[in-house]
């Protein structure tokens, strides 16, 4: 039986990739570099600071900056960042995941969040999803960021579900590391992602019949090992 769904946020809930690109391209240029839409997809997923190790790589400045200075550089990526949050609503949810969140409700199944973002309470709230979240991991708690699966584990832990019985979504190639190492079930979003148990092209095609028989497929893959 199925336990819990728990969504990674950022392209799954809704798509903030961009404006973290817009964040990150302006203090990246005032450090003399340019990032592109590959460097930007190579942070999806990833913390802010390993977010910011990676621009500073890209740019040829890597271990010119103080700890104390990346504090300050990765502050003020997230102050321009929060501010271009102001534009989300409820018109930013994905399609296709305000009817499954409704749907997971009506059947009593856990619904949880294993984001890297530390901005994402203050995300759910603006697209008006805070009470449809039984539990949101938080990553400030989290020693390791994924691929290591310790966001789906704390995520599981709190909702007090088995990670076996339980299915993750990401649409990053981090991320779905991070759910089959947990022990959950994995569903990729993304035409390029690899090594999901299920891969679909958009949260669109995300809905309860799909996720019923990839359990279904799981449950008959057990009793076979068995
Ligand atoms: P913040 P997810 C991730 O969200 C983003 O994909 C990634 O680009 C970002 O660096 C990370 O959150 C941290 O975000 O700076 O807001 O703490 O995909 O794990 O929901
Ligand atoms: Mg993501």
């Amino acid at each position: 039986m199925l336990q819990a769904l728990i969504f990674d946020l950022d392209g799954v809930i809704t798509d903030t990739a961009h404006l973290h690109f817009t964040a990150w391209r302006s203090v990246a240029a005032e450090l003399g570099i340019t990032i592109d839409e590959e460097v930007n997809q190579s942070l999806k997923g990833i913390s802010r600071m390993a977010s910011l190790e990676c621009i500073l790589q890209v740019g040829g400045k890597a271990g010119l900056f103080s700890e104390a200075e990346k504090e300050v550089i990765a502050a003020r990526k997230n102050q321009r960042y929060v501010e271009l949050l102001g534009s989300l609503g409820p018109g930013s949810i994905l399609p296709g995941i305000a009817p499954l969140l409704e749907e997971l409700r009506a059947r009593g199944i856990g619904i949880g969040l294993a984001s890297a973002s530390l901005n994402a309470p203050g995300i759910l709230q603006a697209l008006g999803l805070a009470a449809m979240f039984d539990y949101c991991a938080d990553a400030s708690r989290v020693a390791h960021s994924k691929p290591d699966p310790g966001i789906f584990l704390a995520a599981c832990a709190g909702l007090g579900v088995t990670p076996s019985r339980c299915i993750g979504v990401e649409d990053a190639q981090a991320g779905i590391a991070a759910i089959n190492a947990s022990g959950m079930v994995s569903i990729g979003i993304g035409a390029t992602l690899r090594d999901a148990d299920l891969r679909l092209n958009s949260t669109e095609e995300l809905t309860w019949r799909r996720i019923a028989g990839l359990m279904d497929l799981t449950d008959r893959a057990t009793s076979v090992r068995r």
